[in-house]
C-alpha cells in the first residue's frame, strides 16, 4: 500500500496525539523519548552532544577514531554496512573509510527528510559505495528488502540509543538485528557504561540548561501541535538516577497543583507532580552481555575510550 506525504503526517500526528493522551492519564505521567524530536528537539540534541557535561558523543568518537582499523577487521571484507537510526551519520563515516572493499551501506531512519542528507552526504563522501536508505522505525518489526547484494552483513548502532530502549525492547531489537544479519554476521554497538552519579546527573542536567530546553521543549511540542496550555514557566526539568532500572530518567516536573488540557482533555497534576520522558539506560558489560545473549548474540569484542566511561561493542552473531 502507497501512503502520500499528506497520510503520513496524519498518521504521526495521531501517533503523537495518542501517545500523549495515554501518557498523560496514567498514574506516573510518562510521554516516550521518541516525541523529544521535533524540529527543535532535534537542533538541541544535536547543541547536547557538544556540551562540556555530555561525554558520550566525544567518548564514542575517540573510541571510533582509535579502534575503527580493528573493527574493520572484526566486520570482515566486502561487508553489507546496516545502520539503525543512522542521523546525521558523522561516526559512520569514521568507520566506512577503515572498511575493507564495504559493498552496500544501508542507512535506516523514520524520518525521511534527515535520511535523504544522510544518504547524498554519504554519496558524496564514498562515491565507490553504493547506499541504499530504508525509512523504518528501528524499533518495530520490518524487513530488510529481498534481493540486497550477498555478503556479511554488520549492523551498526552507535550513539548509546540502545540505552533509550528498555529490557523487552533491547531484547527485540538485538533479535531484529540478528535475523537481519541473517544470524551469521556482526553488529557493532555502542553503549554508554555505568558510572559515578555526579558525572551521569550533569550529563542530563548541564550548567547552560540546553538538556532543560530540551526535555521543556516537549511541552512547547504538545501546546502547539496538540492545542495544549501547558505554562512553560511552571514545569521543571529533572534528571534523577533509577537504581533498579541503572538509569538517568528525565521528568518534568508540575511546580503548582493544576489542570492542564492537551488534544481536548483535561489532566490534573498536583504539585510536584511529573511526566518521565526520558530513560537512558547505563550497563556493565556483564549485564549487556546477558542481555545479548537471550538474542543469541556472542558479546566479542569491548573497545573503551580512555577513563571507561563508554564502550563500543563487537556481538558475533550464534546461529
Ligand atoms: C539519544 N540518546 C542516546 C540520548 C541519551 O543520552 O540518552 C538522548 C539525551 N537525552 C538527554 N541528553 C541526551
Amino acid at each position: 500500500m502507497m501512503f502520500d506525504g499528506f497520510e503520513v503526517q496524519s498518521r504521526w500526528d495521531e501517533a503523537f496525539r495518542a501517545a500523549v493522551v495515554g501518557g498523560l492519564s496514567r498514574a506516573q505521567k510518562s510521554i516516550p523519548c521518541c516525541w523529544l524530536y521535533d524540529e527543535r528537539g532535534s537542533e538541541l540534541f544535536n547543541e547536547i552532544t557538544r556540551l562540556e557535561e555530555y561525554y558520550p558523543t566525544r567518548a564514542e568518537t575517540e573510541i571510533l577514531l582509535r579502534w575503527a582499523d580493528e573493527m574493520a577487521g572484526f566486520c570482515g571484507e566486502d561487508i553489507l554496512l546496516v545502520e539503525y537510526g543512522a542521523g546525521a551519520g558523522i561516526k559512520t563515516e569514521i568507520l566506512i573509510e577503515a572498511l575493507d572493499k564495504p559493498r552496500l551501506y544501508v542507512p535506516i531512519d523514520i524520518a525521511g527528510d534527515v535520511l535523504a542528507q544522510t544518504a547524498s552526504r554519504m554519496r558524496d563522501r564514498f562515491p565507490d559505495l553504493e547506499t541504499l536508505p530504508i525509512v523504518a522505525d528501528f524499533n518495530r518489526d520490518f524487513d530488510l528488502p529481498a534481493g540486497l547484494p550477498p555478503g556479511w552483513r554488520t549492523a551498526f548502532f552507535p550513539g548509546s540509543t540502545i540505552g533509550n530502549l528498555n529490557r523487552s525492547e533491547t531484547v527485540a531489537f538485538l533479535s531484529r538485528l540478528h535475523r537481519h544479519v541473517e544470524g551469521r554476521g556482526m553488529a557493532i554497538i555502542g553503549v554508554d557504561l555505568k558510572k559515578d552519579l555526579g558525572t551521569l546527573l550533569s550529563a542530563y542536567d548541564d550548567g547552560a540548561g540546553v538538556t532543560a530546553a530540551f526535555n521543556l521543549n516537549l511541552l512547547a511540542r504538545i501546546n502547539r501541535e496538540l492545542d495544549g496550555d501547558f505554562p512553560l514557566d511552571r514545569f521543571v526539568h529533572q534528571a534523577r538516577w533509577n537504581e533498579s532500572e541503572s538509569a538517568v530518567e528525565m521528568h518534568l516536573v508540575s511546580l503548582d497543583t493544576r489542570v492542564v488540557s492537551a488534544c481536548g482533555r483535561q489532566f490534573a497534576f498536583h504539585e510536584g507532580e511529573t511526566i518521565h520522558t526520558e530513560s537512558s539506560r547505563k550497563y556493565a558489560l556483564d549485564s549487556f552481555r546477558s542481555l545479548a545473549e537471550k538474542s543469541a548474540w556472542r558479546l566479542s569484542r569491548a573497545w573503551l575510550d580512555d577513563e571507561d566511561r563508554f564502550a563500543v561493542l563487537g556481538l558475533e552473531a550464534s546461529p
